[in-house]
């Protein structure tokens, strides 16, 4: 039976504060404070918990080798000699914003009735840059089964961040979608970091019907507030489309091909005078998880920094009360993630599919959720401190927690690839 399931990224034992991607303002607000990677850890093990009380099936991506030796060996340097700004590019536990690992077309939508997945380049940021080897070797792994086509990623320089730009409006996740790929263009003050030729690209690899394809422009505006990426201005679950109203640049034009796509969509916008664009990006209200709960429910699944802010949660608070199609609320802490720009919705890649197709080892229930928090209170730090980047104990730390979760995992195989 096809279904939704979230892969989460599980939150790598190097998760630390460096300031590493401009036009980010959580994590450039946080360069250089002390980052507690055991507490990052087991609150996305919380969020999972909370998902699977939803009825909705979980799924993980694992972290990956940090330092990436195999990166600054292409640099020609090793991590004792590596300049500090490389030092902490080949450290990041980037890889948990698992919205920006790959893009995925489920087989509905696709010419050849396969599931596709392209893995983001990232090309934009240097430290994410060097991500896409371990995550197609983890997406080669995880969807084996010959229903899943994965693809390397688009070749520079044409940035692609993957999910975290795409949305899908389709009346159920087993019907046929419109599929929405969101690109910028660059000229303001921040990078764009989706590029329309590696959507399109994209597109034409998962065979997408280009009648049913939408490339759509977000707004300068909204990259220059901080939204680096779509999902920090909209999210699309089943036939809702949830947004700001300033998160594209010609919205009007976007709304009326997707009601002639799909007449039943339905468009919640959150109107400027209520929600400000800066507002909506403090508080995350956009990267929140849209789910389809077991009952039906249309629930959102928002970080807590959207109810500390009273014109994010007055807002939610009306919508509830009134008529829309969003009924519930959920909370979820994932502050330490949230504090390097990463919501409830960076933390997790989507993929509707049969879950019987996946190989377990990448699915998880409460059971293997308790394990896998036992080995993060065993092995992660339990705080990493700006000048401890390049400290030994930390890093032979870092090694030994990230194989313990291989370990246990059954993935060791991976390690090595
Ligand atoms: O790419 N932060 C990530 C956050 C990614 C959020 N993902 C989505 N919106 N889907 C980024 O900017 C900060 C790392 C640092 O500065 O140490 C960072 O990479």
């Amino acid at each position: 039976m096809m279904q939704e399931i979230n892969f989460d990224g599980i939150v790598g034992p190097s998760h630390n504060y460096a300031g590493l991607s401009p036009g980010n303002l959580a994590a450039t607000r946080n360069a250089g404070a002390t980052a507690h990677p055991r507490a990052a850890a087991l609150q996305g093990i919380a969020k999972m918990r909370a998902n699977l009380a939803l009825g909705l099936p979980q799924g993980i991506l694992l972290p990956h080798a940090r330092p990436d030796h195999a990166w600054l060996a292409a640099l020609h340097l090793d991590y004792a000699g590596a300049p500090g700004h490389l030092k902490a590019r080949a450290f990041s536990a980037s890889p948990m914003w698992a919205a920006n690992a790959a893009t995925v077309s489920p087989a509905p939508d696709t010419g050849d009735g396969r599931c596709h997945l392209t893995v983001a380049n990232l090309v934009t940021m240097p430290h994410r840059s060097h991500e896409w080897p371990a995550t197609l070797a983890q997406l080669r792994l995880a969807f084996a089964n010959p229903h899943f086509a994965v693809h390397p990623p688009v070749p520079a320089p044409f940035g692609d961040e993957g999910a975290a730009n795409h949305m899908r409006l389709c009346a159920r996740h087993d019907a046929p979608a419109v599929e929405v790929f969101v690109y910028g263009e660059s000229g303001g003050p921040f990078p764009a970091r989706q590029h329309r030729d590696a959507s399109e690209t994209v597109a034409r690899a998962h065979r997408l019907d280009p009648g049913r394809t939408l490339f759509v422009q977000q707004s300068p505006e909204a990259i220059a507030a901080g939204a680096f990426h779509n999902d920090v201005v909209a999210v699309a679950n089943e036939r809702v489309l949830f947004a700001h109203e300033q998160a594209f640049a010609d919205r009007q034009g976007f709304f009326a091909d997707l009601r002639r796509l799909l007449p039943e969509v339905e468009i919640v916008e959150v109107p400027a005078d209520r929600v400000s664009l800066a507002d909506a990006i403090q508080s995350y209200l956009f990267n929140a998880q849209l789910v389809t709960a077991s009952g039906g429910t249309q629930t959102l699944i928002v970080p807590a920094e959207a109810r500390g802010n009273a014109a994010v949660w007055s807002w939610l608070q009306d919508h509830l009360a009134g008529n829309g199609p969003i009924r519930a609320v959920e909370v979820v802490d994932v502050r330490e993630s949230m504090a390097n720009g990463g919501g409830p919705a960076c933390l997790r890649l989507r993929v509707a599919c049969d879950p019987a197709l996946v190989d377990p080892r990448f699915l998880v229930d409460a059971a293997k959720l308790d394990r896998i928090a036992d080995v993060i209170a065993g092995h992660w730090p339990e705080a990493i401190a700006p000048d401890a980047i390049g400290d030994p104990g930390v890093i032979a730390q870092v090694g030994r927690a990230h194989r313990a979760l291989y370990e246990a995992l059954d993935l060791v195989g991976l390690l090595n690839s």
